[in-house]
């Protein structure tokens, strides 16, 4: 039996024929096509994987079609003969997504947006960057910094993940402390509808107050509504002075308690705040090439990062604050990274914990909204379920799971509460599936802070969104895609 609920294929969407990939080559150039024998391709099936399984290796599809369109009008084709003819689709960016939105249930056309990325325009004076949805955030980082500017986000998939992406699921992020979120940063899109319609609202305007603001419906979709093409977002100045410290902390209301001092003392150069406990840390020092930054091992960790215009008095601050942390013993330690590679070490510690985590076994993910007061105790809480139905012990290898952790980003209230287990299987699965959701919602808290709903959560979305909202959010994806063809089985 799969380890999730895998929806039957619905008989609405019409099985690709030869026929439709023969029209497909009408309106694309033969290379952005990948299809196998079973459509009528020449592809080997085996070229295909990296577009049918998830980066989690967790959710798998059987799509026997890639389609990489090179222009906003060759997707605007590819959508309207999809909705005509009742053929399925799933967008996809860099298919770094976390809850199995971004590959296929079963045999849906997969659209991949790889070949559009392409910076249309960049406006140094403002900031302002307008580009294709398919450029990897990490290329438009290096753009947008030889330009003195930042991304608005940034994240660990950066490398990978496309902009495109990052708003179809309104991606947080390590920075988001900082800049907020893309609801705020993204000024405009160039999204084509199922039917072939492109909206282009691709603004460039700082403020706008002409009628419904329609991008936003877009920011967080998971290509559920449309498939955002262009994106126009706002970059924040690249500022002078950086600084990061890593700080172990002996108990969670210490972490909480550094936190606060933090925004008193650091305020407005504060850019992150990010925790990690002993679990996570063991995981990135056996599988990254890191050294502990600090003498000993302690319960946690916290990342403090400022961003500043003046290096000198953001060291006296951070400085200061690291002492008072120290007098206060809400820390026990810290180390104040001395140049841009210590800083560049201290984070991908934190950036390392997700892959570090995948290179222990199957991880089972719950990314989680809710009051920091209580926002760790569900970690305690599931590796004691876990104990009991014997299925863990810490420590011991011998068991099915073989690491409970929460790290994440505290100053969001988002927790990543992580379960490695050898594999996934159901007896793990159900320890959590309702249990955590329950758990969460009882807290009045999100069952999915930033990673979106997709295939994993659509079945509970009601612990967190009222019936009346979830049956808006269906007439709105009856307005746009009345066929029900744009990454079916998802969201709602
Ligand atoms: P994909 O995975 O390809 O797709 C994600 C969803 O968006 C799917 O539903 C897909 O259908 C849809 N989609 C993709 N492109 C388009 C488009 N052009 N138009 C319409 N729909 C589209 N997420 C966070 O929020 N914060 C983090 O800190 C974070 N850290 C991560 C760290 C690692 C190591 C990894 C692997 C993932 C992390 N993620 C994080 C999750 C993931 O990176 C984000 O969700 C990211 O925004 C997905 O971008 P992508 O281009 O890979 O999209
Ligand atoms: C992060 C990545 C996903 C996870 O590292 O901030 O969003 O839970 C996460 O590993
Ligand atoms: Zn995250």
């Amino acid at each position: 039996a799969s380890f999730y609920h895998k929806p039957a294929r619905s008989e609405a969407f019409k099985r690709l024929s030869a026929e439709d990939v023969n029209y497909f080559k009408t309106i694309l150039p033969s290379e952005t096509i990948l299809a196998t024998p079973a459509v009528g391709g020449t592809a080997d099936p085996a070229e295909l994987d990296a577009f049918n399984a998830d980066w989690l290796n967790k959710y798998r599809g059987n799509s026997q079609i890639v389609l990489r369109p090179k222009s906003t009008e060759q997707v605007a084709a590819i959508l309207k003969y999809c909705s005509d003819n009742r053929v399925a689709v799933v967008p996809q960016g860099g298919n770094t997504g976390l809850v199995g939105g971004s590959v296929p249930v079963h045999d849906e056309v997969v659209l991949s947006l790889r070949n559009m990325s392409k910076v249309r325009s960049y406006d140094e004076i403002s900031g302002i960057l307008v580009c294709d949805a398919g450029c990897v955030l990490e290329e438009l980082e290096n753009y947008v910094a030889e330009r003195g500017h930042v991304m608005p986000l940034d994240l660990g998939a950066k490398g990978s993940c496309h902009i495109g992406g990052n708003v179809a699921t309104n991606a947080g992020g390590i920075k988001l402390l900082r800049y907020g979120s893309l609801h705020g940063s993204v000024l405009g899109l160039e999204v084509v509808l199922p039917d072939g319609t492109v909206l282009d609202n691709l603004s460039t305007l700082r403020k706008d107050n002409t009628g419904y603001d329609l991008k936003q419906l877009f920011i967080g979709s998971e290509g559920t509504l449309g498939v955002i093409t262009g994106v126009s977002v706002v970059t924040p100045r690249r500022s002078e002075a950086v600084n990061v410290a890593v700080l172990g902390v002996p108990d969670y209301s210490s972490v909480q308690r550094a936190f606060k001092l933090t925004r008193q003392r650091c305020g407005e150069v504060l850019s992150a705040y990010e925790f990690w406990d002993a679990s996570s840390m063991s995981a990135v020092l056996k599988h990254q090439d890191l050294r502990n930054p600090l003498s000993s091992e302690y319960p946690f960790y916290v990342l403090i990062e400022t961003s500043g215009s003046n290096k000198d008095h953001d060291d006296e601050k951070l400085g200061g604050l690291l002492e008072e942390l120290m007098e206060e013993g809400v820390v026990k330690d810290g180390a104040l990274a001395q140049d841009d590679s210590q800083i560049a070490r201290m984070w991908s510690m934190r950036e390392g914990i997700p892959e570090s985590l995948s290179k222990t076994g199957a991880t089972y993910k719950y990314d989680i909204s809710i009051p920091i007061p209580v926002l760790y105790d569900i970690v305690g809480d599931i590796a004691q379920r876990l104990e009991k139905a014997n299925l863990y012990k810490p420590g011991s290898t011998s068991y099915p799971v073989r690491l409970v952790c929460g790290y994440g980003h505290i100053g969001d209230g988002n927790l990543h509460l992580n379960v490695v287990a050898e594999r996934f299987e159901d007896k793990v699965t159900k320890i959590f599936e309702p249990y955590v959701y329950e758990w969460v919602s009882s807290h009045r808290g999100s069952i999915s802070a930033e990673h979106g709903v997709g295939l994993m959560k659509r079945d509970y979305l009601g612990y967190s969104k009222s019936p009346s909202m979830i049956e808006y959010m269906k007439r709105i994806k009856d307005l746009f895609d009345p066929n029900h063809i744009l990454n079916p089985y998802k969201v709602v």
